[in-house]
């Protein structure tokens, strides 16, 4: 039952990123508490939602798992179209992913909502032998961007939950008060775990 003062959000999160960066496996710890070593790379997009309760709201995540693969690139606005939080996930372990993290970022800023909440995740934060991004790097990007930076492992779950209570916080603080029922979707997107074409 809702308190007298604390707010009901409604939230769409969308998740972006290089493929094999971990986007869905952090999805899938955070709601189900699960990790797959051999997790199937996401074909269009998966759809989750999940529901934090905080002291000051209720967040009810309606959450977007793109697929990082180049060829679905095109279908990223869908997703992020009306988001209110974008998480941008790169691997520590491969340059490459935060170069693609970092052009993502860009696309985000270009689309121009300034209300985004948007995150900088550095995931696989386990595999530090195998680390070529510091995490001062990432720190430094986020920093001069305005994005919140978070080190996590969905493998050994570290900061995954944090990185989600982080976001409900903030967008806590930016929905007015007392409102009930707010609804942070901009756009009405179609349900449903796959969406492989999205015309009309
Ligand atoms: N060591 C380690 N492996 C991880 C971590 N997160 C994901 N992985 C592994 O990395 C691989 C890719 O993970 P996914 O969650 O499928 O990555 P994704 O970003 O959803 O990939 P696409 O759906 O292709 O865009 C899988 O084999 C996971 O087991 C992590 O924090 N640490
Ligand atoms: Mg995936």
């Amino acid at each position: 039952m809702a308190r007298t003062g604390s707010k009901n959000i409604n939230a769409k999160l969308v998740l972006l990123g290089d493929m094999g960066t971990g986007k869905t496996s952090l999805v899938l710890r955070f709601i189900k508490g699960q990790f797959f070593d051999y997790q199937e790379s996401t074909i269009g997009a998966a759809f989750f939602t999940q529901v934090l309760s905080l002291n000051e709201a209720t967040v009810k995540f309606d959450i977007w798992d793109t697929a990082g693969q180049e060829r679905y690139h095109s279908l990223a606005p869908m997703y992020y179209r009306g988001a209110a939080a974008a998480v941008v996930v790169y691997d520590i372990s491969s340059i490459d992913s935060f170069i693609r993290a970092k052009k993502w970022v860009q696309e985000l800023q270009r689309q121009g909502n300034p209300n985004l909440v948007m995150v900088l995740v550095a995931n696989k934060a386990d595999l530090e032998s195998k680390r070529e991004v510091e995490n001062e790097e990432g720190e430094k990007y986020a920093q001069e961007n305005g994005l919140f930076f978070i080190e996590t492992s969905a493998k050994t779950a570290q900061n995954v939950n944090e990185l989600f209570y982080e976001i409900a916080k903030r967008l806590a603080k930016a929905s007015p008060s007392r409102s009930t029922g707010m609804n942070l979707h901009n756009v009405t997107q179609p349900r449903g775990r796959r969406l492989f074409c999205c015309s009309g």
